[in-house]
């Protein structure tokens, strides 16, 4: 096991006395008074959990500290309001972060206890889906090692995103308990508690001739309970909080129903309560348009903004400050209600004028869009808006007049483009526009990469910008390089370290230096052997999981990412079909050995998402177990991948594969994770794989086929995918193979959907981009046979990906949208 980080090189001048041994004595008091369990007979499991007390009581101090810090400098706050939050495990993130990671191995040790055991056995927190929640993760760990005091709020799932199994093929769906053994890391706080209501009516009191107040009278109320877990940033600097509200009955049991006799209906208001907070919707930029959603989105946005009120009464006198000491950030339209409720309870609640109230929204809030998929864009039904939220349908129509009285003074304004920013589409069933409210209610809207902000102005906001040209602005994803250098690439990190000292560790883009090493064959060398190390550990996984054998020596070809049709699974598999026709037709030449790999979840309702997987899994039994190809190519897709197999997957990778529909992928982010692992990208110009390719130099990186402004182009003329197929042999074949059932000979028609899907339409350009793809995979093996040009591009890759920290992107938005820290 290579040295992790250790004390002495990190300092840290906030820690307590902290050698193995003090450390040891803390983990037998916390196993013996808070678990209660004699060392002698603890499991593996009280290990972990005394082991995480420890870290966490260390943490506290600072936490409190910071915490105090911001309230005695009167410190601008930022809440960072997100349905998702896809941490993953969180200890070795804590232990690095503050520098203890040496001496709780050996404290450890000293019990005969293996760190890297236990540390498997903590949960995997999946409380997201993807790249969203992923990045609130991100962004909450570098908030707080930019020292920016923030929050970051959501719900408590009780159940995560699910565990995915394979059935003969399928993807199955089982419930996730990442809570079944406790949740060391949390302090449930039951006097933060909020009502939250449902349903009900408005009532109106005319305090006089001009003044009307309304009181809204919920029919259903819950309550919501705050949940905190720390998050301590880079060498212990701050430490900021993650507040997830769990849901709970006013009344637990109904003592009336229960005593005359109705024990079920004595916990169904308890049980619907509950439901709120139960589960983790599985949609990534997918529809999710159920009343439950909705109920989730005021519960937890309702839940936050009671709270954050209430922290900046405890400190201010009113709320003329708010916009000068709170920032909000809208994680997508998922928390959008919180416009109208922030008017709400500014208003009603508050005495607030609307007018006022609007204004200091306005100026709090900001919101962050992540997609353009039409699909994904949020609307509700007026009439399930209007039963639900009846006081909030109100307001938001109070907003819209005042919004569309403004546009209607804009000269060139076309009545359809007043149609356009509406608040309400009145196209069929009306119903409410969550982006255009949020828009509208913040004063700063940012996409998440250059061409995804430039095609937002161009597209789904069009109007609103020609409205408000000033609100929207870039700011591209990033990721951290704590967990997704430092922890998940010890070795690399220790070779980095070795060769350009610790200036990196602190500012990822003095990677750079790493520049002046790419050609050295010496370093190449070693740089070489850890990608092979990496290697060898996943290898390790694939064969232990799954009793595959891939040979490390061959190149790795990763594509891990939610199942969508836009980001191309298939365009991956058709390729993989076509080069095993290629090498069975022309055994005699010198392939480069490949296995392409997959992981990743399709929403359980996305029907040809789980076809892919199907056919991945089809397409790599055969070519697996046939003996022409022995060797030279297999397809692996592992299951239920999450964040701790991401990091095992992403220091393995030879080739990342980011090759969505140009136009679709508003970011990606794990592209950034394996270029500055060491890959190779193969991608198109699509998201942040342009600055990607800006900032690691174009003969460094793979780029192929249409770009957003081709593709727009061609379905606008009408695009013919039939006469490209037929111009292409090889992607003739290898659909053909695929239709004719090569690949389900026990169901021939399985893929015909998928297969005539290309043929007729061809939405996302699969056939369109198909020969480019396989000619630029052809090249990545010319590059891969010239083994110190694929090292000197790959560690270039690394040395140039410091600009993609989410550290930079945090301070873009302190510096440019919040205005704190
Ligand atoms: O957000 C990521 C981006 O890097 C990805 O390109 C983008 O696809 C992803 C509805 C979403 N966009 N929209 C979602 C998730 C859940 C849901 O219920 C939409 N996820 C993204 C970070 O910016």
């Amino acid at each position: 096991m290579v040295s992790r980080i250790s004390n002495e090189k990190i300092p840290n001048a906030a820690r307590r006395e902290s050698s193995a041994e003090i450390l040891a004595q803390e983990i037998i008091e916390r196993l013996t008074y808070r678990i209660g369990k004699d060392p002698k007979v603890a499991k593996p499991h009280d290990w972990l959990t005394a082991a995480i007390l420890v870290v966490r009581d260390r943490i506290t101090d600072n936490w409190m500290e910071s915490t105090r810090k911001a309230y005695t400098d009167s410190s601008k706050r930022v809440y960072y309001l997100s349905l998702e939050f896809l941490i993953g495990r969180l200890m070795r993130d804590a232990v690095t972060n503050i520098g203890l990671m040496d001496e709780l191995k050996e404290a450890l040790a000293s019990f005969g206890v293996d760190i890297d055991v236990i540390a498997e056995l903590e949960p995997d927190a999946a409380l997201g889906n993807g790249g969203l929640g992923r990045l609130a993760a991100c962004f909450m760990e570098s908030m707080a090692s930019v020292d920016i005091p923030a929050y970051g709020y959501g719900i408590r799932y009780v159940h995560g995103l699910f565990r995915q199994q394979m059935a003969d093929g399928w993807q199955v769906e089982l419930p996730e308990t990442w809570l079944a053994h406790g949740n060391p890391w949390e302090f449930e706080r039951r006097e933060s508690s909020y009502e939250i209501g449902f349903g009900g009516a408005v009532e109106t009191v005319n305090i006089d001739e001009e003044l009307t107040r309304y009181v809204w009278k919920p029919a259903e109320r819950v309550i919501a309970t705050a949940c905190d877990t720390p998050v301590v940033g880079w060498r212990g600097k701050r430490t900021n909080t993650l507040r997830l509200w769990s849901a709970h009955p006013i009344d637990p049991i109904l003592l009336d129903a229960f005593n005359a006799g109705d024990h079920i209906g004595a916990l169904r208001e308890s049980n619907k309560a509950e439901a709120l907070a139960r589960v983790l919707y599985p949609a990534d930029a997918t529809p999710a348009g159920q009343e439950l959603r909705l109920r989730q989105e005021f519960f937890f946005s309702s839940a936050s903004l009671q709270d954050i009120l209430r922290r900046h009464l405890q400190q201010y006198p009113d709320f003329t400050s708010l916009p000068d000491k709170v920032a909000i950030q809208l994680n997508d339209t998922h928390p959008a209600v919180s416009v109208a409720e922030l008017v709400r309870l500014l208003t009603d609640v508050h005495g607030v004028d609307f007018d006022t109230a609007w204004d200091l929204a306005r100026r709090t809030f900001s919101y962050t869009n992540h997609t353009l998929l039409p699909e994904a864009l949020e609307t509700w039904p007026v009439p399930l808006f209007e039963r639900l939220l009846p006081r909030h349908m109100q307001i938001i129509y109070a907003i819209n007049a005042k919004i569309l009285l403004e546009a209607r003074k804009l000269p060139d304004y076309s009545d359809q483009q007043v149609r356009n920013i509406s608040l309400i589409d009145e196209s069929g069933d009306r119903r409410v526009r969550m982006g255009n409210l949020a828009f509208v209610g913040s004063h700063s809207i940012n996409g998440v990469s250059a061409l995804h902000t430039d095609l937002m102005k161009i597209t789904v906001f069009a109007d609103l910008h020609k409205l408000y040209p000033k609100r929207i602005n870039n700011k591209t994803n990033g990721i951290t390089p704590r967990r997704w250098l430092m922890q998940c690439n010890p070795e690399l990190f220790a070779l980095i370290r070795e060769t350009i000292g610790d200036d990196f560790m602190d500012d990822a883009e003095a990677l750079k230096a790493l520049d002046a090493h790419a050609d050295n064959a010496v370093f190449q060398d070693r740089f070489a052997a850890i990608k092979r190390d990496n290697k060898v550990r996943l290898a390790q996984l694939v064969q232990s999981r799954m009793g595959i054998r891939i040979d490390p020596s061959a190149m790795f070809d990763i594509q891990i990412k939610r199942i969508h049709e836009y980001k191309r699974q298939l365009l991956n598999i058709i390729e993989a079909i076509s080069l095993y026709d290629q090498i069975r037709s022309h055994p005699e030449l010198d392939w480069v050995p490949r296995v392409k790999l997959f992981a990743g979840k399709a929403a359980p309702s996305y029907h040809n998402a789980k076809l892919i997987i199907k056919l991945a899994n089809d397409v790599a039994r055969v070519i697996n177990n046939d003996p022409a190809v022995r060797g030279l190519l297999k397809v692996v897709f592992i299951p239920n991948y999450n964040v701790s197999l991401a990091e095992i997957m992403v220091p393995a990778a030879d080739l990342s594969e980011q090759i969505s529909t140009a136009g679709m992928e508003a970011s990606g982010t794990g592209n950034m994770k394996f270029a500055l692992n060491g890959a190779l990208t193969i991608g198109t110009l699509d998201g942040a794989n342009v600055e990607m390719r800006d900032c690691v130099g174009e003969e460094n990186i793979k780029i192929f086929g249409m770009t957003a402004e081709e593709v727009s182009n061609l379905r606008q003329e009408g695009h013919e995918p039939r006469a490209v197929i037929e111009a292409s042999r090889e992607l003739s074949q290898a659909l053909q193979a695929i239709a004719s059932g090569v690949f389900s000979p026990d169901d021939r028609n399985r893929f015909s959907g998928l297969i005539d899907g290309i043929y007729s339409h061809d939405w996302f350009m699969v056939a369109a981009d198909f020969d480019a793809y396989a000619k630029a995979q052809r090249e990545v093996d010319a590059i891969w046979t010239d083994t110190s040009q694929w090292y000197g591009k790959t560690i270039r890759n690394t040395a140039r990906m410091g600009w993609f920290s989410s550290d930079r992107t945090i301070r873009q938005y302190a510096d440019e949208i919040w205005r704190a820290g």
